[in-house]
């Protein structure tokens, strides 16, 4: 799925703004007419979350309704017009001039619909969408849980997730038109040959025939082919000589442009830059374009103070100068999907991203139906996430799942051995994965465990990703004693499964300020040792391949008698970004 763009054909125009916004509990507005204008409307930011917009809707996750007006340029008139979301959490319905143009479930992916048949080109038209956030156990991901580990975790909203669930439109909404005969999907594969990269292209239009013009060029060099379409599809290899690859220390793009001819016109044209790199896993190491690389950074969250999960983007380019500020060459997308103005700056920064679904949380004791339907939700999710960020050339690794319980999770919580697992559930990771391997086999795909996780589940990845709280959740104040048992975890992992290991989470809340001596829980100087001691673990281990400290910054969470205010609080940085005594260690560290 394209990110919109405006060119020499087509047009682009950003719906947000301050919208019109009214909650319905009773889900009483679709009769009452109010996908044609709202009756007693307030105004609300979009993208934002309504959550931290208005106090009385802090902990509503029920229907609200949205709606603005818009009018069509002349100019458009002949394309065809999509309104496009870039994400609305959870599910969203749409209206345009009161018809009912389609519906989206599962937040942090965007959606789009062709309204052109609804327009008024004369006239105003009016757009409303519905969303809701419902916790429900048969989302993905659930809610509402109860019982079990989601009973410890014990937090209002009942998310079964460590985050606070915000709710509403959080990307912007774009109205953009395409020619009748349109570029419908670009996908781009780079491989290594020499000092040749090969970059294949394949261009899929609306319409068929006609044909398709390749330009990939950067200041250094310049590359065209023109080639026939075979129905909608072509397909094209450009071999850039001595090409210039794409790596976190030379994030180096080239410009590809695809044009659409037919009848001798240039009937379409989508740009968009590429990164001619390779990833791979061989023995105990990832490798970056042939080289082992290993993963510095953090597990993120998009989350600030009154913009909620809105794209925020000072916060974005703040983030990133702080990324490059402490040294780190990745993240991963914990527990979601970031926006694609996030990707995109990763491509432009070169900042590896391993990018996950938002399937946090997923349980097994449920009926087989209901684990079925939580199977197809996990799949619809991958296939979106795939096909918007598989031109990403930071994105190097998919995770199908962070933290999903396996059955007798309490057993296997307090066990340090690892126990077999009901062989149906290894199945639906089976599943997950190979749909992810078959969808993109030019990727590594993961997903991250909790302490307890089968081996037989991280037997199916690239990657053995795991999440640890020694010395927090467990041997809390005994950090010698935890790390004794995570070193000893590490090795028994890598001689068990032989592949590249990774700490995608590791961490201690700390409270901005609270100092200690000795180190004690909550301190910054607690944090600083813990994180010390897990980095020194994974330096003396070759098989290490990453370690993301949990969290980049401090968080909002539902309440909870765990999280103080509720918030977490394991950032390097607070919430409103000033470094703790962790981040001056780790921009030590990390810039040796
Ligand atoms: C985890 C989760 C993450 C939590 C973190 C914590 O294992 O993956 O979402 O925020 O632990 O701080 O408890």
């Amino acid at each position: 799925m394209l990110y919109p763009q405006q060119n020499e054909v087509r047009n682009l125009f950003d719906l947000s703004g301050i919208w019109d916004f009214q909650i319905d509990p009773h889900g009483a507005g679709e009769a009452a007419g109010w996908s044609g204008g709202l009756p007693d409307a307030q105004p609300i930011a979009v993208p934002g979350s309504w959550n931290e917009q208005y106090g009385d809707l802090r902990d509503y996750l029920g229907l609200a309704w949205y709606a603005r007006s818009f009018c069509i340029p002349a100019a458009w008139q002949g394309s065809r017009v999509r309104l496009r979301v870039g994400s609305a959490v959870y599910r969203a319905e749409v209206w345009i001039n009161g018809h009912k143009v389609g519906d989206h479930d599962g937040g942090h992916l965007p959606f789009e619909f062709d309204i052109t048949d609804h327009l008024r080109w004369d006239h105003e038209n009016h757009l409303a969408i519905s969303v809701e956030n419902e916790l429900k156990p048969t989302r993905v991901p659930p809610g509402n849980v109860g019982g079990g580990a989601f009973a410890l975790m014990g937090s209002y909203p009942a998310a079964s997730y460590d985050f606070f669930p915000y709710a509403g439109i959080h990307r912007p909404v774009y109205l953009y038109s395409v020619p009748q005969q349109h570029i419908e999907d670009v996908t781009v594969t780079t491989e290594i040959d020499g000092s040749t990269g090969q970059v294949r292209v394949v261009v899929a239009q609306s319409g068929s025939g006609g044909s398709c013009h390749l330009h990939l060029k950067d200041d250094a060099s310049s590359l065209e082919t023109a080639v026939e379409f075979d129905g909608s599809r072509a397909e094209a290899i450009l071999d850039v000589a001595n090409a210039r690859l794409w790596s976190p220390a030379d994030p180096h793009l080239y410009q590809l442009t695809v044009s659409l001819i037919d009848d001798g016109l240039h009937v379409d044209r989508y740009r968009l830059d590429i990164g001619i790199r390779t990833v791979a896993v061989k023995g105990d190491h990832i490798l970056l374009n042939g080289e082992p690389i290993f993963l510095k950074g953090f597990g993120r969250h998009e989350d600030f103070a009154v913009s909620g999960r809105g794209l925020n983007l000072p916060l974005m380019v703040k983030d990133y100068g702080l990324l490059k500020w402490i040294g780190a060459n990745s993240y991963r997308t914990s527990h979601y999907p970031y926006s694609e103005e996030e990707m995109r700056m990763a491509d432009r920064e070169g900042i590896l991203i391993i990018d996950e679904s938002p399937a946090v949380g997923l349980f097994f004791e449920s009926s087989d139906d209901d684990i079925a339907t939580r199977l197809d939700l996990c799949k619809t999710q991958m296939r979106e996430l795939i096909r918007r960020d598989k031109n990403h050339p930071s994105v190097i690794m998919w995770s199908v799942a962070n933290e999903p319980f396996p059955p007798d999770m309490m057993r296997r919580f307090a066990s340090h051995e690892p126990l077999p697992v009901d062989p149906k559930t290894t199945r639906f990771f089976e599943e997950l994965i190979r749909l992810t391997r078959d969808l993109d086999p030019s990727r590594l795909v993961t997903l991250v465990g909790i302490h307890g996780t089968p081996n037989d589940w991280h037997a199916l990845t690239d990657v053995v990703c795991i999440n640890r709280y020694y010395g927090w959740y467990s041997q809390g104040g005994q950090l010698d004693q935890g790390l004794a048992l995570l070193t000893r975890e590490l090795d028994a992992l890598h001689s068990a499964l032989g592949k590249p290991v990774m700490i995608c989470e590791f961490g201690a809340d700390t409270i901005p300020g609270a100092h200690a001596e000795p180190a004690e829980l909550w301190s910054e100087e607690y944090q600083v040792l813990m994180l010390e001691g897990y980095l020194d673990a994974a330096d003396a281990r070759p098989f290490m391949a990453g370690m993301h400290i949990w969290n980049f910054a401090d968080f909002k969470t539902g309440q909870g008698n765990r999280r103080v205010g509720g918030y977490n609080y394991k950032g390097v940085f607070t919430r409103d970004r000033r470094p703790k005594m962790a981040a001056h260690m780790l921009k030590k560290r990390w810039n040796a």
